[in-house]
């Protein structure tokens, strides 16, 4: 049996078949700083319930796996250090063993299809890492989303990845791209990439129309949706690429590897940039978090 755990919010959304978005907890953990972690995921949170469906944050406390989280549960987690990040190889061994730990992408997925949750926002997913013909290390995300059947919304993968390389293993794997309302696909801090995205949709109807179809083909997994960041929140690349070019070679310097890889270049772009990578990291969360709402809506 799965020790999962309803917040009560969650759980009167599930009775009564309100729309419910999944949100994971490695962006609070790993991915922000404290406190604007935990005033993201709140701010998060309000968004969805503004558009008309219900948050669920994800992550496994004392042995648990949480469907929506408390306001002291998120704090708690968003002050925390040394907190686990949990992805598909270890949430099981977290559950036996008492842990505690935030859920990635590929994580929060599967804890999404095992409560009913078919819609999930976040910032970015992992992808292929740039050198990863010689480090192997491409996410266990992309895997997940040719597995299980939860459409994800992001703002496209991070320019620490090989976004090229990403896109072909998640065309390998037979993954959906989606494009949502432009040709080309968003690369995180940036509207465009220079990459044209598979699929491209322009209304959340057709996204959920598209999700339910997989199902009926007896496809198992789920989507991507590369939403772009608003325009007002982009960072011109020229300012990115030297920093991200800077933070890639101090990581490769210190020998940073496996799951601190992530964590270590996002924590030293947001020190290079004063902060204007979280700014921007925020609001395209909040954006995701609108779409997704939108989407949960029309499968509901
Ligand atoms: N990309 C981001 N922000 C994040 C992450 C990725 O822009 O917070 C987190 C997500 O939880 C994602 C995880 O699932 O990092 C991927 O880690 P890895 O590359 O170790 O699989
Ligand atoms: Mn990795």
């Amino acid at each position: 049996m799965i020790p999962l755990h309803y917040a009560p919010e969650v759980e009167a959304a599930k009775a009564a078949g309100q729309p419910i978005v999944a949100l994971e907890s490695t962006i609070i953990t790993h991915g922000m700083p404290y406190p604007q972690n935990v005033d993201t995921a709140r701010r998060v949170e309000q968004t969805i319930r503004d558009h008309g469906a219900v948050p669920a944050t994800i992550a496994v406390i004392d042995g648990q796996l949480h469907i929506g989280l408390t306001e002291a549960e998120l704090d708690g987690l968003g002050q925390a250090k040394d907190v686990a990040k949990l992805s598909r190889a270890d949430m099981a061994a977290s559950l036996a063993t008492g842990g505690t730990g935030a859920t990635t992408v590929a994580a929060t997925m599967i804890a999404a299809r095992h409560a009913g949750i078919e819609v999930f926002a976040t910032g970015g997913i992992g992808g292929v890492h740039r050198g990863a013909e010689l480090s192997f290390d491409i996410s266990a995300d992309l895997q997940e989303l040719s597995q299980t059947a939860v459409t994800v919304v992001a703002a496209g993968a991070k320019a620490i990845l090989d976004l090229p390389k990403t896109l072909e293993v998640l065309e390998t794997l037979g993954v959906p791209v989606i494009a949502y309302g432009q040709d080309m696909l968003p690369a995180f801090w940036s509207r465009v990439s220079t990459l044209k995205a598979p699929l491209r949709m322009d209304e959340a109807s057709l996204i959920a129309k598209a999700h339910r179809m997989r199902a009926a083909l007896g496809l198992p997994g789920g989507q991507l949706i590369a939403n772009p960041i608003p325009a007002t929140d982009e960072i011109p690349s020229q300012i990115l690429t030297p920093i991200i070019e800077q933070a890639l070679a101090e990581a490769d310097a210190q020998g940073v590897d496996g799951k601190s890889v992530t964590p270590f270049l996002l924590g030293r772009i947001f020190e290079l940039t004063d902060g204007a990578s979280l700014t921007a990291n925020i609001a395209l969360v909040l954006n995701n978090a609108r779409l997704a709402a939108q989407i949960a809506r029309n499968l509901t």
